[in-house]
């Protein structure tokens, strides 16, 4: 490695000197610090953002060096950013994908320099073997059904016999876009009262959660709409703005079902303007760290880690100092 080499020449340069010159004791090497490249998606949400401090603190606490690069959401500067990591000989990229696929070519150059890689937050579609060697995450699919289940269980206490779902999803064929849909979906599925009136994509994006919400209420109107699920916190508090706009009560004549915990949404669930935030924690930086740590040391790492996640409901007792954001 380009880097080891450096200091390995400065070590020897300072070890002649001192054999050159007067009779000392050459200074002890400082271990080279681990570096880790982290290619970062963006900065959509409250999680997004919440999850780049956890990386950052956590790296620090290890001890490891962060290149960390923001890809804007757009999957081609994370691919540079994964390039740049390889060009600059990381230790290991973390990286945390846009979409699940298309990674193949770059995952392949990571491999061909011996530089493992680490997925963390969003998994990625591939037909080959040993691209990556771990993934830190959250179990989408479980947060989806836990959406499911609360509508249920709701739609019981409430003696509802038919309940309008519009959906407003995350970005196209993401991991939390795709495996919260279907957690969702597979736990209504075989219940007769509920009709999916349309599912448009928000982006994870607040401003295109108010715009899909407009878009539902032209198609629907606030009448016709019983129960929104969005796919995160950002886009539900858009949808909310919309329609308390439109003259509607959202927690009370429409369901609001939001994936996320933000401070923002457990807020709004405490003021019962939404029903239920299924949880997803930003805080995988030292989970990250760990695997590193591991890998660093030759030990075996999980292919998968999910972290431990619940959900807070309005049946829950909101007054209690553990229901609260991030
Ligand atoms: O739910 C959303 C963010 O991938 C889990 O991305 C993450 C999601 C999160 O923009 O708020």
């Amino acid at each position: 490695m380009k880097k080891r080499m450096i200091l390995l020449l400065a070590a020897l340069l300072l070890l002649l000197s001192g054999c050159a010159g007067q009779n000392q004791q050459p200074p002890a090497a400082s271990p080279t610090p681990i570096v880790v490249g982290f290619s970062q998606l963006g900065a959509e949400s409250a999680w997004r953002i919440a999850n780049t401090a956890s990386m950052e603190k956590a790296a620090k606490k290890a001890g490891y060096g962060l290149m960390m690069e923001n890809a804007n959401q757009k999957q081609d500067r994370q691919i540079s950013a994964i390039r740049s990591f390889i060009a600059y000989q990381v230790d290991v990229i973390v990286f945390s994908p846009i979409v699940e696929t298309g990674w193949d070519n770059v995952l392949r150059e990571a491999r061909q320099a011996g530089i493992p890689v680490l997925l963390m937050d969003r998994m990625i579609e591939t037909t080959e073997e040993g691209l990556y060697a771990g993934y830190v995450g959250a179990d989408f699919y479980t947060e989806g059904r836990k959406a499911g289940e609360y509508l249920i269980r709701k739609a019981d206490a409430l003696g509802k016999t038919h309940m309008n779902i519009v959906e407003i999803s995350g970005t196209p064929d993401s991991t939390p876009m795709r495996d919260r849909q279907q957690g969702f979906m597979d736990a209504i599925r075989d219940d007769p009262r509920f009709t999916v009136l349309s599912s448009i994509s928000g982006d994870f994006l607040r401003s295109k959660g108010e715009e899909c919400m407009k878009a539902l209420i032209d198609e629907f109107g606030v009448d016709g709409i019983d129960v929104v699920y969005s796919h995160n916190d950002e886009m539900t508090l858009g949808a909310l703005k919309i329609l308390e706009n439109a003259g509607a009560h959202p927690g009370k004549d429409v369901l609001m079902i939001t994936v996320d915990g933000a401070k923002e949404a457990v807020e709004a669930l405490k003021q019962g303007r939404v029903n239920c935030v299924v949880q997803c924690t930003p805080a995988l930086g030292d989970a990250v760290m760990e695997l590193v740590r591991k890998l660093m040391a030759g030990e075996s790492i999980p292919a998968v880690a999910h972290p431990e996640e619940g959900v807070f409901t309005d049946f829950d007792d909101l007054t209690d100092p553990a229901v609260e954001g991030f």
